[in-house]
């Protein structure tokens, strides 16, 4: 935090945000995320890191929300704005947070759920006093917690320490050569790794301005690029995909006007899921630049990368990024031999502090010797990483979101009318992977009223998209189904 400050006090006058139409200096990300953090303290001196999760909408409120919490010592924890009330509620019961600030539109969604908890509720406006004495925030400390599905059945809360993400984010803006002169759009949600570090913190990093959309909207996100004050972009695959499927519906003179304007950015960057070559190449006919592919994770921040000068390899994640070491290894955590696959083990400073209140898994997601185990598999070609799958069946990416097929189960079960269930990840070449689900049910199911009935449950994007009825699951010697079975049947 001690860096975001000092940064911010050097380019006081320079635009920081630009949200809504309005943009924000440096100057007035610091008073207001001061005059924020003062309210948070009340009279106390440091938050001793409480968790405070918040639910604002991306903007210079989410940054200077995000900043107050810091700046008071505590430990911010996003929330998510489309999940259903059960997710916010796991998110603000697992991390025991004793307060969540929001802005007057997401007031009454969330006003029982703390009234229930007596969580302290404070809304964006009602701050008026700076105290004169924010603490001192060491490096040391615990900044945030981001929550991520894995292979248990409950996401996990990832605790990052202030030294995590000045490693993970200082990485970044050297290899990507970021500078004050930078200007990015950031479009992708403001609960992950992607959005918090890679886009928003990188660009106040560096000086630089960070531009905001509230949602991503393939004709909004063109019309900004037009404008020509943009020169850095990223996203997930899945944008890129629905980006060019909107660009070839436009008339050809368009599409020469968006083709020029885009020949004009810095760098471009694509991450979070496996980018397909179809997608790198149109986009490089389209844009004319080469997509620079990066591969990352909530835990570690980001690991491997295309170089930014140099050849950026199709279908590949290039190098260890400055200050990170990689290994590859088999179940044994011995290094494999060249040429051979093997467990992508990291270590570094960017390498996360713990899972919140879970010290059986943390143990178990490091090897005896201080190693993180991603659970991905990769291989070196030709010198650069190339991501070859993970390790568990049960984890999905679609549209850059990692989706737990052991949760959609869990809930799939406590359906009335399903017996069993399986939930597995198909390829395809929009989402990555498309959520799908095997069930065993006696009854006829509507699966649009199955599919309303989930989405009361858990957030959209992982709600099973496909459904198959099915009289049993395919299952080994041991009675486990077999997933790569299943996923023949559909
Ligand atoms: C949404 N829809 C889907 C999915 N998601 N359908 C199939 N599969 C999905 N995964 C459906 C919705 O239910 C809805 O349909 C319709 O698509 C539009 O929904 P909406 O939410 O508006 O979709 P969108 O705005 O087009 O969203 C697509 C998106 C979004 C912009 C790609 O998924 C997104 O922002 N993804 C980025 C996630 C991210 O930041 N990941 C980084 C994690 P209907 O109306 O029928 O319901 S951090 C990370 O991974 C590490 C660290 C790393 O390496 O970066
Ligand atoms: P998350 O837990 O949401 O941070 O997602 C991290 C996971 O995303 C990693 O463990 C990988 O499986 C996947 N991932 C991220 N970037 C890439 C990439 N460039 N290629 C393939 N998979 C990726």
């Amino acid at each position: 935090m001690h860096d975001f400050i000092q940064i911010a006090n050097k380019h006081a006058r320079s635009i920081a945000i630009v949200s809504n139409n309005k943009s924000y200096t440096y100057q007035e990300l610091l008073t207001s995320s001061a005059l924020l953090a003062s309210l948070l303290l009340r009279n106390a001196h440091d938050l001793n890191e409480q968790r405070v999760c918040y639910m604002v909408a991306p903007g210079f409120d989410y940054v200077k929300t995000q900043w107050a919490i810091w700046r008071a010592g505590g430990i911010a924890v996003p929330l998510c704005l489309s999940h259903p009330l059960p997710s916010l509620q796991y998110t603000l019961e697992d991390s025991q947070a004793t307060i969540l600030i929001t802005s007057p539109q997401f007031k009454l969604q969330l006003k029982n759920l703390t009234e229930q908890k007596q969580i302290r509720l404070i809304i964006l406006g009602e701050e008026s006093e700076v105290q004169s004495n924010l603490p001192n925030i060491s490096l040391e400390r615990k900044a945030m917690i981001l929550y991520t599905s894995g292979t248990t059945n409950l996401p996990k809360g990832v605790v990052s320490t202030h030294n995590n993400l000045k490693a993970q984010i200082s990485s970044l803006v050297v290899a990507w050569k970021w500078s004050e002169q930078d200007s990015i759009l950031c479009l992708l949600p403001l609960h992950h790794v992607h959005g918090i570090v890679n886009v928003v913190s990188c660009a106040l990093y560096s000086g630089a301005r960070c531009n905001f959309l509230q949602e991503f909207d393939p004709a909004k996100v063109f019309e900004v690029f037009k404008r020509g004050d943009i020169n850095v972009f990223m996203a997930v695959p899945t944008i890129y995909f629905k980006l060019i499927s909107y660009f070839e519906s436009l008339p050809t003179t368009e599409q020469v006007a968006l083709t020029e304007s885009m020949k004009k950015f810095r760098l471009m960057v694509s991450g979070s899921a496996a980018l397909p070559i179809t997608v790198m190449e149109k986009w490089e006919k389209i844009s004319g630049h080469t997509l620079l592919e990066r591969y990352g994770m909530t835990e570690i921040g980001m690991a491997l990368s295309n170089p930014y000068e140099g050849e950026r390899k199709a279908g590949h994640v290039g190098l260890p990024l400055p200050g990170v070491s990689i290994r590859l290894a088999d179940e044994n955590h011995k290094d494999v031999k060249q040429n051979e696959a093997g467990e992508i083990l990291v270590k570094g400073d960017n390498v996360f502090h713990q899972y919140w209140n879970k010290p059986e898994a943390t143990r178990d997601a490091f090897t005896s010797n201080g190693w993180f185990k991603t659970g991905d598999v990769a291989i070196i070609e030709d010198g650069y990483y190339r991501i070859m799958g993970r390790n568990s069946m049960d984890i999905i990416k679609s549209g850059g979101y990692k989706i737990s097929a052991l949760e959609i189960e869990e809930v799939l079960r406590t359906h009335p009318a399903i017996q069993d269930c399986a939930v597995v990840g198909l390829e395809n070449e929009e989402w990555g992977e498309l959520v799908a689900a095997a069930i065993m049910s006696n009854e006829s199911i509507d699966i649009k009223i199955l599919t309303e009935w989930m989405k009361e449950r858990m957030p959209a994007y992982r709600v099973p998209r496909k459904y198959l009825i099915v009289e049993d699951l395919p299952r080994n010697a041991m009675g486990k189904v077999t997933k790569n079975d299943l996923k023949k049947l559909f």
